[in-house]
């Protein structure tokens, strides 16, 4: 196989590169054609972006339980996971129309943009938009199609050396170009987000500082508060955080109240802040994932708020929406008995737009899928019968208290060090309930009690750690947890699905 046989194909059509080159030239111009249209919404912000329309509709249509197993195996990266997965399957498109005549190749290029658009605007975006985007995209491609297929068809016949220089050329401009847009639509969305030029008020009570008693310092034990970016996030609803106008955002709580309230960020910003420390944890952590954080929240206690509304005793349920249409639903009486927040702020900054900017409940002990939606836009008081969530519909758990768990993190699983003293240290968490006792078992030995850190807040996880004088040899290590209510964590392996995973976390290392 050569690159370079176009002399060898029979010249019945216009044009006759080699098939090689015909499958070069059909990957980079549909890369120019999803590059394009990347770079165009990120310049003109009514223009989506097709990969993103094409990927959020793929999330709406999979069964539940591919994207459970999905968010479960891939956690962080399910949605890079996504987008790779829809843009190899247009490349291998490309690749096999490439070996086409012309009319084949563009009526391949206008049907994928119709359907890329028509699926685009099934996800809400208007029409009209997504068919330009589609129409940037077409053209794109068919354009870079037409130019390097001139550049190897007859009259011109380029050298092997110009054709291979104009691929990659070609290639590098693609994923540029597609860098570029990806970053201005982020920006784009930020602008309008104006969390910048937010100046966060601080709480009426200063938190607790984080002192040697909660903290230890032990190499790979995760920092008992989590900073902003190491948080994790999961909202595979959208490919894009939802777009946030701070001029036109507004918050409404309403549903089964005395006065149904709206306020603005400004409203928010002037009333009297807390600041407590809670972790937050998503049920498709697996046993040991790292799908769990602990930060400081700033925010309105949520039960001040319902003071202000008004909330019938009939209400069960609080059922709470985010602007990207992701919602929630928690037990009421979870707002009394204990420190849920309206949060605006973590770890001293208004909320990362991530981390659901500017806006977000955070329900201590609740699994988040439950209970802390983010870019929250309406609250609605109801009965426990009067509303489904995103996730419940999608038969998980409606009720879903986080289960107590306890992590390894010193030393990492299938790690190999040398034999001698050093410390397996770790953190635990049962929000609310607290950490009572951590305990190990290594190689299958009696249960032996870690020292714990001192908790930050009720609502806070805790760090462990044991001090272990490794023989040399392969060993394994298991941890479990006993809760403020004296329950030993259990052992019973559970999956994710339906109310969180249990189990002990138990990894396999090797001194030598
Ligand atoms: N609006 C919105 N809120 C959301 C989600 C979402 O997809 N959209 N995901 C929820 C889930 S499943 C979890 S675990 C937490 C994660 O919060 P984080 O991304 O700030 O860590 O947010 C919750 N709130
Ligand atoms: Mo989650």
């Amino acid at each position: 196989m050569s690159a370079d046989n176009s002399l060898s194909d029979t010249p019945e059509t216009e044009m006759t590169p080699g098939r090689l080159r015909r499958a070069s030239i059909g990957v980079v111009s549909v890369a120019a054609a999803l590059a394009a249209q990347e770079l165009a919404a990120g310049i003109i912000r009514p223009l989506p972006s097709l990969m993103a329309g094409t990927a959020e509709w793929v999330i709406d249509v999979v069964p539940v339980s591919v994207s459970d197993w999905a968010i479960a195996t891939l956690q962080f990266w399910t949605k890079p996971t996504l987008i790779i997965a829809v843009t190899t399957v247009l490349v291998l498109a490309g690749i096999a129309v490439s070996q086409f005549s012309r009319v084949v190749r563009s009526s391949a290029y206008l049907t994928v943009g119709v359907i890329g658009a028509v699926v685009t605007a099934l996800g809400g975006v208007s029409l009209w938009a997504s068919l330009m985007s589609a129409a940037v995209a077409v053209a794109a491609g068919l354009i870079t199609d037409d130019r390097l297929r001139s550049l190897v068809g007859p009259p011109h016949l380029a050298s092997r050396r110009v054709f291979v220089a104009s691929i990659a050329s070609m290639s590098i401009l693609a994923v540029t170009g597609a860098l570029i847009g990806r970053d201005l639509i982020d920006r784009g969305l930020r602008r309008l987000a104006r969390r910048d030029e937010v100046v966060l008020p601080d709480a009426i009570a200063p938190a607790r500082p984080v002192t040697a008693v909660h903290q230890f310092e032990i190499e790979g034990l995760e920092s008992v508060v989590t900073p902003n970016d190491r948080f994790f996030t999961v909202d595979i609803t959208a490919l894009n955080p939802p777009e946030i106008d701070l001029s036109t955002w507004t918050l409404t709580i309403g549903g089964m109240v005395e006065r149904e309230l709206t306020f603005t960020y400004q409203d928010l910003l002037d009333m009297e802040l807390v600041e407590q420390y809670a972790t937050l944890a998503c049920v498709s952590n697996k046993v040991g994932g790292r799908l769990v954080g602990h930060a400081l929240w700033r925010g309105i206690p949520f039960s001040r708020l319902l003071e202000m509304a008004g909330a019938l005793p009939t209400a069960e349920q609080v059922a709470t929406t985010g602007a990207d249409g992701f919602s929630t639903g928690f037990p009421l009486a979870a707002v009394y008995d204990r420190e849920t927040l309206l949060a605006i702020g973590m770890n001293g900054e208004p909320l990362p737009y991530r981390h659901g900017f500017p806006a977000r409940m955070v329900v201590p002990g609740y699994f988040g899928f439950v209970s802390a939606a983010k870019w929250l836009e309406r609250i609605e008081l109801t009965t426990w019968d009067g509303h489904d969530s995103y996730w419940a519909k999608l038969g998980w758990a409606k009720y879903a208290p986080v289960e107590t768990q306890s992590r390894i993190d010193a030393p990492r699983d299938n790690m190999s060090f040398s034999a001698g003293p050093r410390m397996v240290a770790g953190v635990a968490w049962a929000p609310y309930l607290g950490i009572e006792r951590v305990e190990v078992s290594i190689d299958d030995g009696p249960w032996v009690d870690a020292e714990l850190s001192e908790p930050l807040g009720d609502a806070s996880w805790v760090q462990w750690r044991l001090p272990w004088d490794a023989p040399v040899g392969e060993h394994t290590i298991a941890v479990r947890a006993t809760d403020g209510s004296g329950a030993v964590q259990t052992a019973d392996e559970h999956p994710p699905i339906p109310d969180g995973a249990t189990g002990h976390h138990t990894i396999q290392v090797r001194a030598e």
